[in-house]
């Protein structure tokens, strides 16, 4: 099945085609898969509700098209490569057919311990292919999965187990990472003492720690396995019925549980998977993110199984043993097409550069940047040391709202302009909107980056929570889906993300809300108050900078030390501060808000211009906080 567009000549002609006839060219599109039904219309949408509907009435179910579909035509062909933690471990290469059978008999497990369509399933596992195999397993029976990042604290999964009401879970005994051993099932454990729904949950062996198995409650999916057979039927769904749950980030608190559905979903992540990356036949792809996020979920699983490719899944960190792991599995797997992310490359850019030149990379074909912007240096040292000059850098501009990559270049038929996104793929209608809501039109100019018209992978709304959904994305500019991103047009029309408008930050890729970590600090029994920001870092991109207001005199580093505990319990050890300074106010204004832009620039260190201070109840505050700042 190929979907590739293969001259910039054709790409233009596709764009302008998927605008005029959004309609046509998306069932053109659609007809590539294997439906069990036929939609009755291509689309219905009202961007006021939000609704949107894609294939309407369309019946089908996407693991057929992930794996059934290729068993005839490419069934011994490697669908997963895996990559373990430690390098002297096997790596597992399971062909379309074996995967198959796996999918299926995880399914079978599924249904013996109770699951069915329409129930929500957590999963919380390290980068092990079974996490692969569950995703598609709850797929193939219509379950919905909401994968939680194995990164997370038993707090932040108990969450979402709760917001969800997640019925099983399927995790994990421990997992690798690097040279730490993670306790991932007494993580569950602890999560589940606060999770009434969960009736089940089915437990890896990944390294054989002692764990404690609940009686009835958990079981060991190896035993499981042994009882099932390797025929499944995969459950008919609706174009429209629910593929999965992914939380994420926003500006208030509560993280979103963002929804996706089946049909839709299917066609864009194959569709922009082949096109952004070319992918052809017998090459190998490897994306480097987590499951856990939605970079794993449409471009390690989605994507390239639709896309009859072979993706290669990597359980470690890019630092260990050493910081040439990465290129190290370059060679040994022959990779094609490597997908990373910025942040990735600065740190990797920060080490000795012979962990890169005692490799080949002879391999390599295209390259890919994700979940931030990338600077001009990070790009410029890819594109030499990694890609050698020859290798295109397509930088992908998309979100977990949006479900695949918006705004890219394809590779090798789309001019490249460091640290731009470039151009949007065809079906994808950007605009940029001033603080009034005024559409910009032309060339050369900066405003808040908006999509104007459904695409067949946005989200559908937020879970449990559709009034927030058209809070958030559809209410701030009237018609339009709103990205919370800021942008530029240059004078050629290319897009350049500046990144994030509203309070959330960005760390080392993942999303970050800084009201979330200001609720986590808020927890400790000395502080009164907190205001979180981010400010630039060398490698994560943002760092966190946390200003706390405490009761009473206390001692700073004990304070520190206990703040960055908690922050880890409530959240997860991503969301730790990198920077607390501990104040005795915070800029505000006469009505009470904290004037985040005050403190952004504190701690950016740029304080030459911090304009207007008149308004603010207290502006003696601000040279207290910026004195403070001097010592952090
Ligand atoms: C896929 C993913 C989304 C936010 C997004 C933006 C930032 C992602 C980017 C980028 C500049 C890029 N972002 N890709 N900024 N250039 N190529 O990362 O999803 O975790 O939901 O984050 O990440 O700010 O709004 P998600």
């Amino acid at each position: 099945m190929s979907l590739k567009i293969s001259s910039f000549e054709e790409y233009q002609s596709e764009y302008n085609r998927s605008i005029n006839n959004p309609n046509e060219f998306w069932a053109e599109k659609a007809k590539h898969f294997y439906w069990r039904e036929q939609w009755d219309s291509v689309l219905e949408w009202d961007f006021k509700e939000p609704n949107v509907k894609w294939f309407v009435n369309g019946k089908l179910n996407i693991t057929e098209n992930c794996l059934d579909r290729h068993l005839e035509t490419i069934g011994g062909k490697v669908a997963i490569i895996w990559e373990p933690n430690n390098p002297n471990e096997e790596v597992v290469k399971l062909t379309y057919r074996q995967l198959h059978e796996q999918v299926c008999k995880f399914a079978n497990v599924l249904k013996n311990n109770g699951a069915k369509k329409g129930d929500r399933i957590c999963i919380y596992m390290p980068m092990v292919p079974e996490l692969a195999i569950a995703t598609l397993a709850c797929a193939r029976i219509g379950a919905i999965h909401s994968v939680v990042f194995a990164g997370f604290s038993a707090k932040a999964l108990a969450e979402r187990i709760n917001d969800a009401t997640c019925n099983i879970i399927l995790t994990s005994d421990e997992g690798y990472r690097g040279s730490k051993t993670i306790a991932i099932k007494s993580i569950v454990d602890e999560a589940l003492e606060s999770c009434d729904s969960i009736q089940k949950s089915i437990v890896l062996k990944r390294t054989g720690g002692d764990v404690s198995m609940q009686p009835k409650r958990d079981v060991w999916l190896h035993e499981e396995m042994l009882k099932v057979d390797e025929t499944c039927n995969a459950e008919e769904m609706d174009a429209e019925d629910e593929l999965f749950v992914l939380y994420t980030s926003g500006s208030t608190g509560k993280p979103k549980g963002i929804v996706h559905t089946t049909g839709g979903y299917m066609v864009y992540t194959a569709y922009s998977f082949q096109n952004v990356f070319q992918y052809s036949n017998d090459e190998v792809y490897w994306c480097t993110a987590d499951i856990g996020w939605i970079t794993g979920h449409s471009y390690i699983v989605y994507g390239p199984l639709l896309s009859g490719a072979t993706t290669l899944m990597f359980e470690g960190v890019p630092t260990y043993p050493d910081a040439g792991r990465f290129w190290e599995i370059v060679d040994k797997h022959q990779v094609n097409i490597f997908y990373t992310a910025p942040t990735a490359i600065r740190a990797l850019e920060a080490c000795d550069i012979d962990f890169v030149n005692k490799h080949s990379l002879s391999s390599l074909k295209v390259l890919g940047s994700v979940g931030e912007p990338i600077n001009e240096e990070a790009w410029e040292w890819y594109h030499k040391n990694i890609g050698k000059e020859k290798c295109p850098i397509v930088d992908t501009w998309w979100q977990t709202e949006t479900g695949g990559i918006m705004i890219s270049p394809l590779a090798g038929i789309t001019k490249l302009k460091p640290s731009f996104a470039t151009l949007p793929l065809p079906g994808i209608q950007p605009c940029l909107v001033d603080s009034d809501g005024n559409e910009i039109e032309g060339n050369d100019v900066e405003g808040n980056l908006c999509v104007k018209f459904p695409w067949p992978s946005m989200l559908r709304t937020i879970y449990g929570e559709h009034e927030r959904c058209k809070q958030t994305y559809f209410s701030t500019y009237k018609g339009k889906y709103f990205t919370g991103d800021g942008c530029k047009r240059d004078e050629n029309g290319m897009y350049r993300i500046t990144g994030r408008v509203d309070d959330v930050i960005n760390v080392s890729g993942h999303r970050m809300g800084t009201a979330e970590v200001e609720d986590a600090l808020d927890q400790h029994i000395d502080v009164v108050e907190s205001a979180v920001v981010g400010y630039p870092h060398d490698i994560k991109g943002q760092g966190i900078y946390a200003y706390v207001i405490c009761v009473k005199e206390v001692n700073e580093d004990e304070l520190r030390k206990e703040l960055l505990e908690i922050v880890t319990k409530e959240i997860g050890p991503i969301a730790k501060p990198d920077k607390i300074q501990i104040v005795k106010g915070l800029p505000k204004t006469r009505s009470g808000k904290i004037m985040r832009r005050i403190l952004r620039k504190i701690a950016e260190g740029d304080t030459s211009n911090l304009g207007d201070i008149s308004t603010l109840l207290d502006p003696d505050i601000v040279k207290e906080i910026q004195k403070g700042a001097e010592n952090i």
